[in-house]
């Protein structure tokens, strides 16, 4: 994972310690309630550990994306017999769409799309068409400041996002309640809320009076090795 992609001016990852930080991270999953399966590290792609990217998982079926990235095109590949095991219908993005995972973001029953540098119209147009055809709705959002949709927006409660930069004020986004972030606390808009908690990234104790003052139960995970790659919590597992 150390030679994984990256515009973050943050220095290499120290591989020990994201050894550490991601077995927390396990462990912050499970005590959430969660059962967790830690997949084989696959060496052939650095940013594999990603995995959120490769796959899009819903209550009504799976589906594989098409990652943009030439390093991370074949991550699909190993994913698809592990989805088998827990999904009877299996979809998958075709070329020329792209799209990663991390630009799908669930508020309910509705799926926002980033239409981002990784993810394009065609990418986007697929999966709206499948996400209808399981009975569920989806709709795009520019993404311009961020890498992906989900690194500047998540949903933390139901109908509430944080949201940071342009994407608090999206039209998009204008029936839900938005929890802005301040600038110099952008790097905490990616959490991941499960069974009425919420993991928000370790080092933003504003953010977290923020949560707490919505009567959020927060749980903080250091995962700053992965953000020295752009990852955030959400791209570090895929979650149903
Ligand atoms: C990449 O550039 O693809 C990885 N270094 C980071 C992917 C982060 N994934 C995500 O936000 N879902």
């Amino acid at each position: 994972m150390v030679s994984g992609l990256t515009n973050a001016a943050l220095g290499p990852p120290d591989y020990a310690k994201a050894l550490v930080q991601h077995r927390q991270y396990v462990v912050a999953l499970e005590s959430c309630g969660l059962e967790v399966l830690v997949l084989e590290p696959d060496e052939a792609f650095p940013d594999s550990t990603f995995i959120e990217d490769t796959a899009l998982l819903t209550a009504h079926g799976a589906v594989i994306t098409r990652p943009a990235a030439p390093s991370r095109a074949g991550e699909t590949t190993a994913i698809r017999p592990v989805l088998e095991g827990f999904f009877r219908r299996i979809e998958e993005i075709t070329a020329p769409g792209t799209l990663d995972g991390g630009d799908v973001m669930q508020v309910g029953r509705h799926f926002f799309i980033g239409l981002s540098a990784r993810t394009n119209r065609t990418g986007a147009e697929q999966l709206i068409a499948i996400l209808t055809g399981f009975g569920m709705s989806a709709s795009t959002v520019p993404v311009t400041q961020t890498l992906h949709l989900k690194t500047g927006a998540t949903c933390v409660a139901e109908q509430t996002l944080l949201a940071a930069g342009g994407l608090v004020a999206r039209p998009e986004f204008s029936a839900l309640t938005i929890l802005p972030l301040a600038d110099e606390q952008a790097g905490a808009a990616n959490c991941i809320a499960i069974n009425g908690r919420v993991l928000l990234p370790a080092g933003f104790p504003q953010v977290r009076q923020q949560l707490a003052d919505q009567g959020l139960a927060v749980l903080e995970v250091d995962i700053s090795e992965f953000a020295k790659l752009d990852g955030g919590l959400t791209c570090l597992s895929l979650r149903f």
